[in-house]
């Protein structure tokens, strides 16, 4: 096997130059963007550079990552270039109490990145109707990006001091056989097969900064900066019946009815409403089907 990352036709190298050329500017929410060709974990390198003091703005890609991080200790683990393993690195300056709804806004810009570069003759404008998506990518509550039941990206938030780590998995050219676990799916497998990762990439950072400029413009409010309507267009947790794991074998079934200020999933439980926030939360499944 060749050991260039150019040998293999269908995954091209991310070019850092060309992507920084795309996205770094004056006033602009991103200030470095570095790709390295592997590292344990993009989330634990910005955790680190988080401690160090780096500004809001960095993004850090790699092509292989050798100890991708889920949430409670899970992983997450990918082909060298099958997808996007990025992290980027905020500073918000909301009430920490909203802070749960990073993770949610991260989600609703990678549905909807996916959306419009997987759509057919890819165009600029941003609202478009469901007829001509390609890729029908919509959210689990609280950080898990899927297409039907099926697992296309993953996303962990990591609070460091005032920063955020925001980590985005999204598999893109894998096929079925490398995808790690049945429940997992790639924009290949999906039909809409993506050799140049870069316009996804821009897609995702670009409709991150629009959300992201409006909630914290808004204070972290999700009702006056509109996300929390965005979010719910696209969830496919809210209207169903769930059953969630909670630490300690607790479980609470019920249909999940809203998303509360706080950002934490509120289900129809048999004694009444509960909040359930994504930190307490182990599992969230469907109980309807
Ligand atoms: C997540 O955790 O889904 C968050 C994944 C975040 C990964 C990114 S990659 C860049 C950045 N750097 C990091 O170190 N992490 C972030 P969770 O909800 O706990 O889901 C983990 C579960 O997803 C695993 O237990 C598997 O079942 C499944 N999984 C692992 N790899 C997957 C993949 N490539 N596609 C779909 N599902 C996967």
């Amino acid at each position: 096997m060749s050991e260039s990352p150019y040998a293999d036709l269908d995954r091209p190298p991310l070019h850092e130059a060309a992507l920084r050329r795309a996205l770094l500017r004056p006033g602009g929410l991103w200030t470095d963007l570095r790709v390295v060709p592997e590292t344990g974990s993009t989330n634990a390198d910005l955790v680190v550079a988080a401690k160090n003091g780096v500004p809001e703005g960095s993004v850090l890609v790699t092509e292989a990552q050798t100890a991708g991080r889920g949430r409670l200790g899970r992983v997450w683990t990918a082909p060298p270039r099958s997808g996007l393993t990025f992290s980027l690195l905020v500073r918000p300056d909301v009430p920490v109490t909203r802070l749960s709804w990073a993770p949610l806004l991260t989600g609703v810009a990678v549905a909807a990145a996916v959306r419009r570069v997987t759509a057919v003759g890819e165009r600029e404008d941003r609202f478009r109707s469901g007829g001509d998506t390609a890729v029908d990518a919509r959210l689990k509550w609280p950080n898990d990006v899927l297409v039907g039941d099926r697992k296309l990206a993953g996303i962990l938030v990591e609070k460091v001091g005032d920063a955020l780590i925001v980590g985005i998995g999204l598999n893109v050219s894998s096929a079925a056989g490398e995808l790690p676990v049945p429940t997992a799916t790639s924009l290949r497998a999906e039909g809409a097969a993506l050799a140049d990762r870069a316009p996804l990439l821009r897609a995702i950072l670009r409709e991150f900064e629009i959300l992201y400029r409006e909630w914290t413009r808004h204070g972290g409010d999700p009702e006056a900066s509109g996300l929390r309507a965005a979010y719910t267009e696209v969830c496919a947790t809210l209207g169903r019946t769930v059953r969630v794991e909670l630490p300690g074998d607790r479980t609470l079934t019920g249909p999940a009815r809203d998303i509360d200020d706080e950002g934490c999933l509120v289900v129809a439980g048999p004694d009444g409403e509960r909040s359930v926030s994504a930190g307490d939360v182990v599992h969230v499944r469907p109980a309807d089907g």
